[in-house]
């Protein structure tokens, strides 16, 4: 048996669970692509031969991929048990497993969830955080609020308690039917917040590029951080083009499949910015990659959903920029991240920072 620096023996996966849950949500977040109105939920659950848990979950964004999610986790199980509890390895070895079918869409989510698990079970396994296994050291980053398509008076309201909470930036969908709405909702939130709060606007792809590029014209001077996804996630192209036709920073990640999609999105020029989703881009181990390629063109990294893990996540990415904060899993979680003075707050992390309130888990189990 191998043994590590510590002189303690590796260990192997012994077990996988995964359960289905559905979280309902207080308020239903309405974005110009959809309304998300409850979280579908896989949670995994996977045990070590000496007697560790790693948990993660996966958001599949829709009640529809709830239930072949889960099957997908539990039809790849067999593939991790009994191997070593090596992450990284695993990755690797799963990713050429499945060269022929590709590793996008479930089949992926389903990957980084194993993955998100096996990180937090050798973070959990060292005694430590999950930024103390991977070399880091824990330091606060800046969060920002989400603000739903709630129209102007709305927007300006949700805004207005992020920043009452210290928030120092609040994130607005927008894509209204008109440029002057768009307007309208950004100066609401401004005047709410004031000149200190950073504003930012998602359009959730809702805008074809010759579409945004006349509407961000006329935003381009509102003071904004970052204008995100103005068109198809996939048009890198279309972004380039936005890119260079407008002077505010354009924003894109979320729907990156793996550090492909993100060298193919850099290599275009589509954005000034990144924010790749930890289970999109590959769990733990995706995220690792995505940190280096930011890196590698001074591009400043963001998060997307994910708070626990990309609270710890950022601590590990050299040009590490905002965190998004979504509450919608707290219930589920008996330590939700620690949020003070509008910065992360890692105190006591062990492993990931996921463990279940297994009440709530009983109560939305599906
Ligand atoms: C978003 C969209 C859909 C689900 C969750 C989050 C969003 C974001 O684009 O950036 O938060
Ligand atoms: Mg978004």
């Amino acid at each position: 048996m191998n043994a590590d620096s510590t002189g303690r023996a590796a260990t192997t996966v012994q077990s996988v669970q995964v359960r289905a849950v559905c979280l309902p949500l207080a308020n239903p977040h309405r974005t110009a692509g959809g309304v998300v109105s409850e979280s579908p939920l896989v949670l995994i659950d996977l045990r070590t031969r000496d007697g560790v848990v790693g948990r993660s979950l996966i958001f599949t964004y829709t009640r529809a991929a709830l239930a072949s999610t889960a099957e997908l986790v539990r039809n790849l199980a067999h593939l991790v048990e009994g191997e070593a509890l090596a992450p990284v390895a695993l990755h690797h070895s799963l990713a050429r497993r499945f060269r022929l079918l590709g590793t996008q869409g479930l089949v992926g989510m389903a990957l980084a969830g194993l993955d998100m698990a096996l990180w937090d079970a050798l973070a959990r396994r060292q005694g430590g955080s999950l930024v103390e296994a991977l070399g880091g050291v824990a330091k606060p980053v800046p969060v920002y609020g989400a603000v739903g398509y709630d129209g102007v008076q709305g927007s300006a309201r949700v805004a207005e308690h992020w920043a009452n909470r210290g928030f120092t930036g609040v994130k607005a969908k927008i894509g209204y039917p008109s440029v002057k709405e768009d307007l309208a909702v950004i100066r609401a939130m401004r005047e709410a917040v004031g000149d200190g709060v950073a504003i930012m606007v998602d359009y959730n792809q809702s805008l074809s590029p010759t579409e945004a590029i006349e509407r961000l014209r006329l935003l381009e001077h509102e003071g904004l951080v970052w204008v995100e996804e103005p068109t198809l996630a996939h048009d890198y192209a279309g972004h380039a083009r936005i890119s260079r036709a407008v002077q505010v920073p354009i924003q894109t990640g979320e729907n990156w499949w793996g550090i492909q999609d993100m060298h193919h999105a850099l290599m275009a020029g589509a954005s000034s910015y990144v924010m790749p989703d930890a289970m999109k881009i590959g769990g733990v181990t995706g995220w690792l990659g995505a940190a280096a390629l930011a890196q590698s063109q001074a591009m400043p990294m963001s998060s997307h959903l994910y708070s626990e893990l990309s609270a710890q996540l950022l601590c590990v990415t050299p040009t590490a920029h905002w965190l998004e904060h979504v509450d919608w899993w707290d219930p589920l979680l008996a330590a939700p991240l620690q949020v003070e003075d509008g910065h992360t707050r890692l105190d006591g992390v062990v492993g990931s920072g996921l463990e279940w309130n297994e009440a709530v888990v009983a109560e939305y189990s599906v």
